[in-house]
This record gives C-alpha cells, structure tokens and sequence, in this order.
C-alpha cells in the first residue's frame, strides 16, 4: 500500500514515521508514507495557502489552488481521496479493515477554519475519528492510518489482531503477564491450568461480561452464536 498524506505541518509525522510497528512496518516495504507540504504548490509569491474567506466571518480558508495541483501532481485511477474532517464518516474497525485493502491513499489535512467548499469535488471519501474538533487533519490522519497499517498483512502477528476488541465485535478479554502475584492479586486459576479449552471458555465469557457491562451498545449489533448466548443470558441472571 501507498499512503500520501497532504498537509502543511510534515514535521508532526516524523515521529508518527520512525517509531515501532508503523517504522517496521514501512521499513518492511508493506507501506510507503509520503508526506507533502501542499505549501510548496503555492503559486503566490508568498506561497500564501489560505485567504478570507468570501460573505465575511472568522479566520481564513484554505484555498484550492495549492491543495488541487498537489493531489493532482500525486493522484492516479488507483487512488482513494480522502479528506480528515469533523464532518465525515465516523472511523470504525470494519472501514479500516476495508481501507487496509486499498492501493493507494491519498489523505488532505487542514487547518484554519476549513477548507473552500470546492475541495470536495476531488475527494472520494470526508473522514472523521469522532465527534470532537482537532485544529488541523493531521492528527485524526495519522489515527487513521495507525489503524490501517496495522492490519496490512505481515505487520504485525497474523492472529494477534483477530482478538482485538472491536474486530470480533466484542472487546477483548483480561490479560496478564508475570508475576503470579502483584500486590496480593493473583492471576485467575484458569490461565495457570494449561487447560485449552477451559481457557478459551472463560475468555469469551469475560469478552461477553465486559462488553455487556461497559458497552451494550455493541451486544444489540452482534450476531452471536449458541455458545454466546447461552454464556451472555447467564450473565443477565447473575448481575
Ligand atoms: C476540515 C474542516 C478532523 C478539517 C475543518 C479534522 C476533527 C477531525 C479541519 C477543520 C479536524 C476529526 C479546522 C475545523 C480547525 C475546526 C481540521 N478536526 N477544522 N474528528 N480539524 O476527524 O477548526
């Protein structure tokens, strides 16, 4: 996969770029990251991105010139547009497993107050990381990609991402590591047996127990199968 990600602040990706899973993962050559100072398409001679915006009100607007003719020196028939703003789709693991699957994304940070409407005729999807207000794209872009590369295959264990919250529809069961007793908390019996089939039981259970308790919400959307059911309706008669 190629990430190109349009923004005027490249050094807030540095660090983004060089550290743990994502530095694998593009040193493994499963992604490429390119950043663009869309500044430097500016045809102003004070490379000027942003101007008042028209009919009055606060703050500036970037225009279309230096963003378009960056995307369009970049873009290509393969390529997915995508625009970070509070107005878009609402990011969900399901939309990052499908955008995991695509070629070639392109992704526009802003800042200021917004963006020329204009812009939106180029874009193929306005993307949101949730309902709050960042002051520029570029930390809602790299979330976004985060979440993506992560589920590019090779880069991270094939099956440790199957048990992740959210991918299963459930959020993930307890874990715990050494040592045995921590404070006078000792880790359940269970995991210490060796005992396979008991442990993949009380995982689910905890898995239902957690998500009926700290988020029902995704209880209602899940299909679950027999087992499950029968583990969540002991639950509801016993809390
Ligand atoms: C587009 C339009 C994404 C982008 C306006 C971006 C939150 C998210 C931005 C703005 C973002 C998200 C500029 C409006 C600053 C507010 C950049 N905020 N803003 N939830 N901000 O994914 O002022």
């Amino acid at each position: 996969m190629k990430i190109d990600i349009l923004s005027l602040f490249p050094e807030m990706f540095e660090g983004f770029v060089n550290t743990s899973i994502i530095k694998r993962a593009i040193d493994a050559h499963l992604v490429e990251v390119h950043i663009h100072d869309f500044r430097e398409f500016s045809n102003n001679k004070h490379k000027k991105v942003d101007d008042y915006p028209y009919g009055g009100g606060q703050g500036m607007v970037l225009m279309c010139q230096p963003i378009l003719d960056c995307l369009k020196s970049i873009v290509t028939s393969e390529s997915l547009v995508i625009l970070m703003s509070p107005q878009g789709r609402t990011l969900n693991q399901t939309y990052s497993q499908e955008l995991s699957l695509e070629k070639h994304l392109i992704i526009i940070c802003g800042h200021y107050e917004g963006f020329d409407e204009r812009i939106r005729d180029y874009v193929d999807v306005e993307l949101s990381i949730g309902d709050y207000v960042l002051t520029g794209g570029e930390l809602a872009s790299m979330v976004v990609c985060d979440s993506i590369i992560r589920l590019i295959e090779g880069s991270i264990k094939e099956e440790s991402h199957e048990d992740d919250s959210f991918s299963s529809g459930l959020l993930e069961y307890p874990q715990y590591t050494r040592p045995f007793e921590y404070d006078g908390n000792t880790v359940p019996d269970v995991l210490m047996s060796g005992h396979h089939e008991n442990i993949r039981k009380w995982r689910l259970k905890q898995s239902l127990l957690k998500t009926y308790r700290k988020r029902p919400d995704l209880l209602i959307k899940k299909e679950l199968n027999e087992e499950e059911q029968k583990i969540l309706q002991e639950i509801k008669e016993n809390d």
